[in-house]
């Protein structure tokens, strides 16, 4: 199957590469073949290939210092890399030699493939993101470098259990990282609490506690370039000396007071959510990536040039949503406490360095940190904040008069609610630039959220539209796609996605029509493998997949799927001879523990899908699938077999959406809403080949100003009071019937924030047409290859194109 991903071959002999394969199970894994398991196996074989790359990077690396051009940071407290060996065969065309060379001793690439672990270090899309950037600036030979917290515990695994979510721990380093070098040389000390001491102007921040910081780097290839660069996270190093005597203080500590973990900083990624228990842990964590990194940029800064004074020249840090924010104040103290810079020196250089990525609207979203726990936990960065926000608001002064609402809005701190930083505005008010995620969310975000720092900074706002990388998610994802491609439009459109238009010939050519389909159906029929031997559960590749895979959360309305799912079933169960088109709705998505409605809503998932899936008057005409534990390799299968892909989130609420791109690569047709990047897509694919439905953004504004009342859509339309009324009387929950009250309480009386009834109506409607399309496979193919030939501008080529050009400033580097 895998044949044909690889082009252009590498200089590699297979016998030599089992040879080194051997060596490294051998020698570095240390084990004897005779009884090597697989995953001794998988990483014999990722050594032998990361050898290779490690060529390329030390020349990257080499070629990068001698050059001394700008180049980009990327801040991020996630990168959801996915499996790093195909990713590493593939970019360095090797796929194939490998695959013989294993195969020359009895072994199945695939399998070892699918022994890799998945570090799941991050939550989803903001992580996912800067993952496909990383792919996309070592694809195009730009210099950077990803900066990211090494958790020992990636985001928990979901266990699905009697329909409810269980989370465990997600160990993923249990049986080593051998895609990682630590460092053990580079360490920087990350310190917390204390006290300032005041000596007129001069501010020492002294008493505080410590703890080391330790670099682990991975390289980041390039497809077919030499360019490498890498991704440097950082870890609690625990076994130093001064780790080792904090720890031993706070075992003899009783008082409970003072005392802090300092091991635990590194250990968790925090899942998603604005629930108050552990917030000041996340606190530290971020902290403890922004004074690490910054260290690390200056300290190799001062090693090429023995001056900062030319730092903004030469670098450019880039903030992947507020998480990272700390590193403002930690660069403007490093330079005035440090480095003997002036305020307004530091203050000039600090607006030259960074941008700043915004990835929400939703003010619940939104990053504050409570001003007692910063004095309490980097009181320094507190009295810097302080400082920036007493400058900017002067001079919000001189140029806007003294218009105290207009001061209130802007403050940095914000006294209506507890004295809380608000880390939104500090990124805005530091950086050169700030953009949005998509068209719309970028016009929103200027017109609402900063709608005064707009008008105060009336440049500095600005677009740059997500995109994914088509390496991963087309080349290694859909092999079987991939190949129909290549024998008609050529290989090219893994470095140049534009490529994909030349598609557009071939749509009313029946052979290539033809193969279209018959790739899908291969997927699906992967995918339907999958589902029966995980979960017993037998679904026919020939029916219309339906796929809906993402965080779940009120917003992106899963909910409003399973009302859809609710009311096919009693129209099938009303008239079961009648000729139905089979549906098979998939759903994944992870809910962060301590969001009550969202674990609902997987819980109702399930109950649904018991009772759907053992109607024996339903039969194949319906079926209903949550597969657990969705991760990046889940994705990797799960997305190619869809046929229908829903992007159904209320209109202004999804930034961007990123999901979305994968599935019209991969030959999906979209139902969705005028939301985030939904709506380039369809200006690209055409509205012909898109299903949209649902209230735009203005008119869902209108109707939260005009007093919607979910409750009169509940009285008039007879079908959805009959779906709520049975989820409501324990119709798929008999065991507990009032199990989902508090659920229909939020959306009939409770206001339905979402605005799931108001939309519900035209969903429905448009999923009859999506229906009738599916009735003719030729033209519901030809939609799709109006999709596939339309996304070469969702590449994440281009959009990091836009950022090296528009914000970042940065050029290729010569190898
Ligand atoms: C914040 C504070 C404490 C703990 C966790 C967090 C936290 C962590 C992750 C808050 C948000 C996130 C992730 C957000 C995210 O993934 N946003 C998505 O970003 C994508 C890339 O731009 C967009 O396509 C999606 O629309 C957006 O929802």
């Amino acid at each position: 199957m895998q044949n044909i991903i690889t082009h252009t071959s590498h200089h590699c002999d297979i016998e030599a590469l089992k040879k080194t394969i051997i060596d490294k199970l051998l020698y570095t894994v240390g084990k004897d073949p005779v009884i090597a398991t697989n995953r001794e196996w998988l990483n014999a074989t990722l050594y032998a290939v990361r050898d290779q790359l490690v060529e390329r990077w030390h020349r990257s690396n080499r070629a990068q210092f001698s050059q001394d051009e700008r180049q980009v940071y990327y801040l991020s407290m996630e990168f959801l890399i996915g499996r790093t060996l195909s990713n590493a065969m593939l970019s360095l065309g090797i796929y194939d030699e490998v695959k013989s060379a294993l195969d020359a001793m009895g072994l199945d690439l695939e399998e070892l493939i699918d022994e890799e672990n998945d570090p799941g270090l991050g939550n989803g899309g903001l992580g996912r993101l800067a993952a496909c950037f990383l792919d996309s600036l070592a694809t195009q030979g730009l210099p950077g470098c990803g900066y990211g917290i090494r958790y020992n515990y990636g985001m928990f695994r979901q266990n699905i259990i009697d329909g409810r979510q269980k989370e465990t721990p997600d160990y993923w380093l249990e049986y080593g990282n051998p895609w990682e070098f630590k460092r053990h040389n580079t360490h920087y000390k990350v310190r917390f609490g204390g006290r300032i001491q005041q000596e007129g102007n001069i501010s020492r921040w002294i008493d505080t506690e410590e703890i080391l910081a330790v670099a682990h780097d991975q390289i980041i290839p390039g497809y077919k370039i030499d360019t490498t660069n890498t991704l440097r996270l950082w870890n609690v190093q625990v076994n130093s000396e001064i780790n080792a005597a904090r720890l031993a203080q706070e075992e003899v500590s009783e008082s409970g007071e003072n005392t802090y973990h300092y091991d635990k900083i590194s250990r968790v990624l925090y899942p998603d959510d604005s629930t108050e228990a552990g917030r000041e842990l996340r606190l530290r964590q971020a902290y403890f990536l922004a004074s690490a990194t910054i260290q690390d940029i200056l300290n190799r800064h001062y090693m090429l040039h023995k001056t900062y004074d030319n730092l903004a020249e030469k670098i450019a840090i880039h903030l992947n949503d507020t998480h990272p924010v700390l590193s403002i104040p930690e660069l403007m103290r490093v330079l005035i406490d440090d480095h003997n810079f002036s305020w307004d020196k530091a203050w000039d250089v600090t607006c030259q360095i960074f941008s700043y990525t915004n990835h929400t609207l939703m003010s619940e979203a939104l990053e504050t940190w409570p001003v007692a726990m910063l004095s309490r936990i980097l009181p320094r960065h507190l009295q810097i904040i302080f400082d920036i926000n007493e400058r900017f608001l002067n001079k919000v002064r001189e140029q806007h008069g003294n218009d105290g609402d207009l001061l209130r809005r802007v403050s940095l701190v914000d006294e209506s609610h507890g004295r809380v930083v608000r880390m939104a505005w500090l990124a805005v008010v530091m950086s050169y630039k700030v953009n949005g995620v998509s068209e719309l969310h970028s016009d929103l975000m200027s017109q609402s959220l900063f709608a005064d720092f707009a008008r105060i900074f009336p440049t500095r706002f600005t677009n740059v539209t997500n995109g994914v990388t088509a390496r991963r998610w087309l080349a290694l994802a859909n092999p079987s796609l991939a190949t129909v491609l290549d024998t008609n439009i050529g290989p090219a459109w893994r470095t140049d996605l534009n490529q994909l238009s030349e598609l557009k010939w071939y749509i009313d050519y029946p052979s290539a029509n033809s193969a279209i389909y018959r790739a899908k159906r291969a997927n699906k029929k992967r995918l339907a493998d999958y589902i029966a031997t995980q979960f017993n559960i037998v679904v026919n590749p020939g029916a219309l997949f339906d796929v809906q895979v993402k965080r779940i959360h009120e917003y992106k309305r899963q909910l409003m799927n399973v009302l859809h799912i609710i009311s096919r079933y009693n129209r099938i169960k009303a008239n079961p001879e009648a000729n139905w088109v089979p549906r098979v709705n998939i759903f994944a998505g992870k809910a962060a523990s301590s969001y009550y409605m969202a674990k609902q809503i997987i819980h109702l998932i399930n109950d649904v899908a018991q009772v759907v899936n053992n109607d024996p008057q339903i039969g194949g005409k319906l079926k209903v699938v949550f597969i657990p534990d969705y991760s990046v390799s889940l994705a990797q299968m799960i997305i190619p077999a869809a046929d229908l892909s829903e992007q159904i989130s209320l209109a202004g609420t999804e930034a961007s959406g990123t999901s979305n791109m994968k599935f019209a690569l991969n030959g999906a047709l979209t139902i969705g809403t005028l939301d985030g990047a939904n709506i380039e897509m369809r200006e690209h694919v055409g509205a012909k080949h898109f299903f949209i439905f649902g209230n735009t953004a203005q008119q869902v504004e209108a109707l939260r100003c005009g007093g919607y009342n979910p409750h009169k859509i509940f009285e008039q339309d007879e079908e959805l009071r009959q779906i709520l009324t049975q989820i409501g009387t324990g119709h798929f929950s008999p065991q507990e019937p009032e199990r989902y009250r508090n659920l229909l309480d939020s959306l009939i009386n409770f206001g339905d924030h979402y605005q799931v009834l108001a939309d519900y109506r035209s969903y429905v409607e448009c999923q009859n047409k999506v229906d009738q399309l599916y009735r003719h496979p030729a033209e519901w193919t030809s939609s799709a290859m109006h999709n596939i030939a339309n996304m070469g501008y969702f590449s994440s080529d281009r959009a990091i194109q836009e950022y090296a050009d528009n914000i970042w400033h940065i050029g290729k580097t010569r190898l």
